[in-house]
């Protein structure tokens, strides 16, 4: 079955903003206290987050936790005072959902977000799924993202939610900085296939953590975005289909 790509025929406003990877601590703590302030100071049409908002998101229960708490307040606000939310789910978040939407009154995307763009096709996606060399790592997410898991995350008392957040914290404090082994790196032919399947003329990805900006033959424009903190961790959209790499700091340091 394949995932099914929600296309919209309305482009994105100029000045909208995308990033990904930012492995924030629904536990809380400084990076989600920097997340805080900035989504504060955001001023842009519109927000896509591709993914890996969080470091860990155990279904709607996640949210009685400080960080998560923060986070989702902080979206929501913004959203009031006019930027369009839009979110696809990474490996770590992919049980985001609608009840994440009804808080934040942002969309969740869970396969992917394609908009015509000044008459070409622009699709985000998380992008572990160009990983098609890690056949394992791909089962897995099959077993993960399946009706079973789907039912049982938000079900997982919060005791043992809040009890697992805290090792996630332990062991992964490293999570960003760590890079993917060949094997289980983006493969540019899957990238080169999002254009036969989806005919996409730019496709834009987190989940590498390394920002690279290349057109592999007979593929699409192929962009990947720093993890959050990196040089170039913001992707803005220009006038006339064009878009730029910055700095999130770049944005609110005034
Ligand atoms: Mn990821």
């Amino acid at each position: 079955m394949k995932p099914q790509i929600e296309w919209r025929s309305e482009g994105l406003p100029v000045g909208s903003l995308v990033i990904a990877d930012l492995h924030l601590d629904p536990l809380g703590g400084a990076r989600v206290d920097h997340f805080v302030d900035w989504v504060a100071a955001l001023e842009a049409p519109a927000l896509l987050i591709l993914g890996d908002l969080f470091e860990a998101w155990f279904g709607p229960k996640t949210r009685r936790l400080a960080g998560a708490q923060a986070i989702v307040e902080a979206l929501a606000a913004m959203v009031q005072r006019g930027t369009q939310l839009h979110v696809v789910p990474g490996n770590r978040d992919f049980l985001l959902g609608r009840d994440f939407e009804s808080w934040t009154g942002g969309r969740v995307h869970d396969h992917g977000l394609g908009v015509v763009q000044n008459g070409e096709r622009w699709l985000f996606l998380h992008g572990d799924e160009l990983c098609t060399l890690d056949v394992g790592y791909q089962r897995l997410k099959r077993v993960l993202r399946s009706g079973p898991m789907r039912f049982l995350g938000p079900r997982l008392p919060f005791t043992l939610l809040k009890r697992t957040a805290r090792k996630l914290r332990e062991a992964s404090g490293k999570a960003v900085a760590r890079k993917p082994v060949p094997e289980k790196s983006m493969q540019v032919s899957a990238v080169v296939a999002q254009r036969s399947q989806h005919q996409a003329d730019l496709l834009v990805v987190g989940h590498a953590h390394e920002w690279r900006d290349e057109r592999p033959a007979n593929g699409p424009r192929w962009i990947v975005l720093d993890a959050w903190e990196g040089e170039r961790d913001t992707l803005r959209v220009l006038a006339e289909g064009a878009v730029e790499p910055l700095s999130h700091a770049e944005l609110t340091s005034k």
